[in-house]
């Protein structure tokens, strides 16, 4: 499918994050860099960076795959950049860094939708268009576009299927990255409107593990103990997930706490179908990718008009069931791009 006409049947609306300044410890300080794609050996006549989120994340390896088939495609030159772990305080530099060697087009996951800003804002001054791309920011005017996925929906569907496998009642706890990432953000809300619907379910708990799956499991770990009446947990993303159902496990409690995650890399996707994890909420990181390049090109080849400012991919819901379906399984992330 073209990207036009895979586009035209999205849906877009406005991203409403929540903005809470949050800042992480240090932790790793490797910098990775590289050419993810060029034409045949030959200058191009763009250069487009990506920096994401992290790049040690099948997530963004999956996207990073997206947008270098894309930059071929195009003749363009596609560099990747970005800090080894999730962290805004090792972000932010990269991004500076970036700047100095002058990209035609950024593209760019922000790791908090307010810290970013200033440092995306430099780029904008210097007649460097950006665009967002999974994350975005609180502010999104200094934009040309803001490509993700339908965070909230996949909030709501995680709050569904819980509620649907304790049969409408019970405790649940949410495990969640930490406040001021427009993506989990919105998961979260998403997943708190949605149990709201259910009279005899009730949220007891709202924890960050920072993107450390190791919180994330001692974390569920913890919960299961402290509430005996806990039937679920949503784990917001790749981390979270993994971290939440491997506490499950070990704490015996598979089949009785179920667990909602977000993304597919293959240590979830085994415990999927181990049915440890009990639905996946999976996104489709390469067409994000290959849309972001392909709007960067539009940008700077004169065609902003076909530009959507803002746009939210459909997910594809992976259960137990039906895991090994070649139509879920096609959207499972890639270890390399
Ligand atoms: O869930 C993805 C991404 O959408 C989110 O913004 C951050 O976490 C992931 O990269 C998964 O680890």
């Amino acid at each position: 499918m073209t990207h036009r006409r895979w586009f035209n049947g999205l849906r877009s609306r406005a991203a409403i994050g929540i903005a809470v300044l949050g800042l992480v410890a240090s932790t790793t300080l490797a910098v990775t860099a590289g050419t993810g794609a060029a034409t045949a050996g030959a200058a191009t006549k763009y250069t487009i960076t990506l920096i994401p989120g992290l790049t040690t994340d099948p997530f963004y390896i999956t996207m990073h795959y997206g947008a270098i088939q894309e930059a071929k495609k195009l003749g363009v030159t596609l560099k990747w950049a970005g800090a080894t772990t999730w962290n805004l305080e090792l972000q932010i530099p990269v991004v500076k860094s970036v700047l100095a060697s002058k990209p035609n087009a950024l593209l760019i996951a922000p790791t908090d939708d307010v810290a970013l800003f200033n440092p995306i804002d430099q780029y904008v001054k210097a007649g460097i268009p950006v665009i967002a791309v999974d994350t975005t920011l609180k502010n999104t005017s200094i934009l040309a576009s803001a490509i993700s996925s339908d965070n909230y929906q996949g909030g709501e569907a995680a709050a569904d299927a819980i509620a649907k496998l304790s049969h409408n009642k019970g405790q649940v706890a949410i495990i969640n990255v930490e406040k001021g990432v427009s993506t989990t953000d919105l998961r979260q809300s998403g997943f708190l409107f949605e149990m709201k619907k259910y009279a005899n379910m009730k949220v007891v708990a709202a924890d960050y593990d920072q993107d450390s799956p190791t919180t994330a499991e001692t974390l569920a770990r913890g919960l299961i103990l402290s509430h005996p009446g806990l039937v679920g947990i949503f784990g917001t993303n790749l981390y979270s997930a993994e971290g939440a159902a491997k506490g499950v496990d070990a704490a015996g409690a598979k089949g009785k706490v179920f667990v909602a995650g977000y993304d597919a890399e293959p240590a979830e996707v085994t415990l999927l179908k181990q049915g440890v994890i009990n639905i996946l909420v999976i996104q489709n990181p390469a067409m994000e990718g290959s849309l972001a390049v392909q709007y960067a090109y539009d940008f700077l080849t004169g065609h902003k008009s076909v530009i959507k400012k803002s746009v939210f991919l459909s997910n594809v819901v992976a259960t137990t069931a039906n895991a090994g379906n070649p139509a879920v399984s096609a959207y499972y992330y890639k270890t390399s791009a």
